[in-house]
């Protein structure tokens, strides 16, 4: 039998083909789970469906999780489809406006978006939460969002995103104290950089790729099916034991205080 045979998941954040989201969505497909996928605006409903159709989703739903009515109404959905109940719920949205992506810290970084920043990256963790709470606990179900080192350590250009994943991952704490005593397990996965849409634009990601895979213990990039495994996981009952965690899938990168490279770079 699958890993997730007869488990129910939400999940939010499929934008194209390389989203870690589409991944996701495969990896728990593949291991036997139902799905239901969301997208926030009419230009995205085309990619979603296309995975919907690719991973036997049960519904698409749109859900903008700028707008509480959406997250309501689109949970008030799943309830009516899965009355009993759901599994998990994924969250795997980002967004700051491009102008905040560039530049120097304290100069590019504006109240508005920093708001928006914050609002679409961090709260909209707790606002799904919020909403799919009931459902989740009926099954003792759990909720997952995506992270990014660039909370806890400087990575040039990443700014106020770095802010808004360190909120987020405080979420992750506070929710999983919240929800722990109705059986709702909360955890994160910590992502190396990995080429996407939200990668895309990023000046100098190519870069930022090239000395990640040299200074990670296992010399390389991770891609997104690395990222959706310990995603399967994480949701799965393997991990009951587990909540309030952030789990690295990041080739060991954050581990790394001197590589063994830097330390030998004179000798090249
Ligand atoms: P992506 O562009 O494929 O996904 C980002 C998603 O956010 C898109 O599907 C987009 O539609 C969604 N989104 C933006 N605004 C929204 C809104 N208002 N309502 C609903 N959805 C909205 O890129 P990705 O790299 O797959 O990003 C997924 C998550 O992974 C993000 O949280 C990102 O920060 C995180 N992450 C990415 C990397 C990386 O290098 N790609 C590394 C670590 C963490
Ligand atoms: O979280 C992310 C992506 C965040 C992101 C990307 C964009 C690009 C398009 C948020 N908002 C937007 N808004 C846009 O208009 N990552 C972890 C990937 C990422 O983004 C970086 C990185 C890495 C890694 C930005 C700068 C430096 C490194």
């Amino acid at each position: 039998m699958k890993l997730l045979q007869g488990k129910r998941f939400v999940v939010t954040g499929i934008a194209s083909k390389l989203s870690i989201a589409w991944a996701i969505a495969e990896a728990l497909h593949r291991e036997g789970a139902s799905l239901i996928l969301t997208y926030p605006n009419d230009k995205m409903k085309k990619r979603v469906d296309m995975a919907a159709e690719q991973f036997a989703a049960d519904m698409v739903l749109p859900c903008d999780v700028a707008s509480d009515e959406e997250i309501k109404a689109c949970f008030d959905a799943v309830a009516e489809h899965w009355q009993d109940g759901i599994d998990g719920v994924v969250h795997a949205i980002g967004f700051a406006p491009a102008e905040e992506l560039n530049g120097d810290f304290t100069e590019v970084t504006s109240r508005q978006g920093s708001a928006i920043a914050h609002d679409i990256s961090a709260y909209s963790f707790v606002a799904l939460a919020r909403y799919s709470r009931e459902l989740l606990a009926k099954r003792q179900g759990s909720l997952l969002t995506l992270t990014y080192q660039g909370s806890t350590a400087v990575i040039p250009n990443y700014n106020v995103m770095g802010m808004a994943k360190a909120s987020l991952e405080a979420s992750v704490r506070y929710l999983a104290s919240s929800l722990g005593a109705e059986g709702i397990r909360v955890n994160a996965i910590s992502a190396g950089p990995i080429r996407t849409l939200a990668a895309s634009g990023i000046k100098s990601f190519r870069r930022m790729l090239e000395v990640n895979a040299k200074i990670a213990p296992l010399q390389r990039n991770v891609d997104q099916m690395e990222v959706a495994n310990a995603a399967l996981f994480l949701l799965s009952p393997w991990a009951s034991g587990i909540t309030a965690e952030i789990l690295f899938v990041d080739a060991g990168f954050n581990t790394v205080g001197i590589s063994e490279k830097l330390l030998h770079l004179d000798e090249e």
